[in-house]
């Protein structure tokens, strides 16, 4: 992480805190970090996840996307998730081949925009998805000295082998902003709030990023992204640290419905407002990290509901959920025809909604 680092003689730079060991981080990872930190002077970034790899009614396209059919440019932010690379298949949990995801990752950073990873990983404990929390002991089990520590260190390995893997044709390591263990303070995933204590939550963090340091991959920065809460404290309870987040994020959808609308905004701007205060003490970028309105059935979405919240508050990045091509009605980004699309052009020509050619490089 940036903020543990030490300029040391000759300009060598350090990693620091990880005692066994020390990385130079590659220059395009430091110069994404303090870009992260001026993107808001500007706006905020506009993401989409898979943007590039299916949309509504295709799929595997070259440089497609639908946010791109609708305004005519990419989104700035591209989110990827890596679901069951732990087991070292060729497909993601959205069926998408991780080689896809690979290439469509060094593209975005050619581009000049960003890339955000998850990972929805599988229960180590009871072989179920991510989504299965029957169990109570799965953080304990994966945990050193738990039953599952050695096999989670396997996956784990499967996941340093395809951050190395993120290189251009001239060797360049690619930046990510990886968020892992999202939506913790929820319980719908097997690391969320009720099924293990703050220590191990937080101890789980720091595992992933120390072990995954010791593979190597040094072309991180780290997102924390909670679902939405009650109270500050809340957000703050299970956050593993200034060492290891670089920015401060978290998940919040609008539920379609009446009522979906005016509890979405009173959410939003409670979170934002905790965020703002955040991030200043943190010093730290905050984000949007997951929203959207399922099938966005409100046609002025962009500039009467996102835009008009969003522009009240320092956020670097929004980023809308997936376009489902195998789930009918699961899309939070337009494509052509979809009733939103006129307000997202509206939304897309406004000078503070940045898209990738608003972005020159966030790595230099
Ligand atoms: C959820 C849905 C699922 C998907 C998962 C991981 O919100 O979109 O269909 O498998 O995210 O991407």
């Amino acid at each position: 992480m940036i903020n543990r680092l030490k300029i040391v003689a000759a300009g060598v730079i350090l990693v620091v805190g990880i005692a066994s060991c020390y990385s130079i981080l590659p220059p395009q990872t430091r110069a994404l970090y303090k870009n992260l930190r001026k993107v808001s002077d500007k706006g905020f970034m506009f993401g989409h996840q898979d943007a590039t790899v299916y949309g509504i009614g295709w799929e595997g396209d070259s440089a497609r996307s639908d946010v791109k059919s609708v305004c005519g440019d990419y989104p700035a932010v591209c989110g990827w998730d890596l679901g069951r690379i732990e087991f070292g298949g060729e497909k993601s949990l959205d069926k998408v081949p991780f080689e896809k995801i690979r290439k469509e990752i060094v593209a975005q950073y050619l581009r000049g925009g960003l890339n955000t990873v998850s990972w929805h990983v599988n229960n180590p404990l009871t072989g179920g998805d991510a989504w299965d929390v029957k169990n109570d002991s799965v953080v304990t089990s994966i945990l050193p000295g738990g039953a599952k520590h050695e096999l989670f260190l396997t996956w784990l390995d499967k996941l340093a082998v395809f951050f190395n893997s993120l290189t251009t044709a001239n060797g360049k390591k690619v930046p990510v902003l990886f968020r892992p263990w999202h939506e913790h303070t929820g319980n719908w995933f097997w690391w969320g709030k009720s099924h293990c204590t703050p220590e191990q939550y937080k101890a789980l963090w720091k595992m992933t990023h120390d072990y995954l340091h010791s593979r190597g991959v040094n072309n991180l920065l780290y997102a924390y992204s909670p679902g939405d809460v009650s109270i500050k404290e809340e957000y703050t309870e299970r956050y593993p640290g200034d060492k290891y987040v670089d920015l401060l994020g978290f998940d919040c959808y609008q539920f379609n419905g009446e009522q979906g609308v005016d509890g979405y905004i009173s959410t939003m701007n409670r979170m934002l407002t905790y965020l703002t205060q955040l991030g200043k003490e943190h010093k730290k970028p905050i984000a949007v990290t997951e929203t959207g309105l399922e099938a966005l059935t409100m046609n002025k979405w962009w500039t009467e509901v996102l835009f008009k919240i969003l522009d009240k508050y320092p956020v670097t990045y929004v980023l809308v959920w997936r376009n489902a091509r195998e789930r009918p009605n699961h899309f939070y980004a337009p494509y052509p025809g979809q009733s939103s699309s006129v307000d997202f052009i509206q939304f897309y020509n406004n000078k503070k909604t940045l898209f990738s050619r608003d972005i020159k490089s966030l790595y230099k």
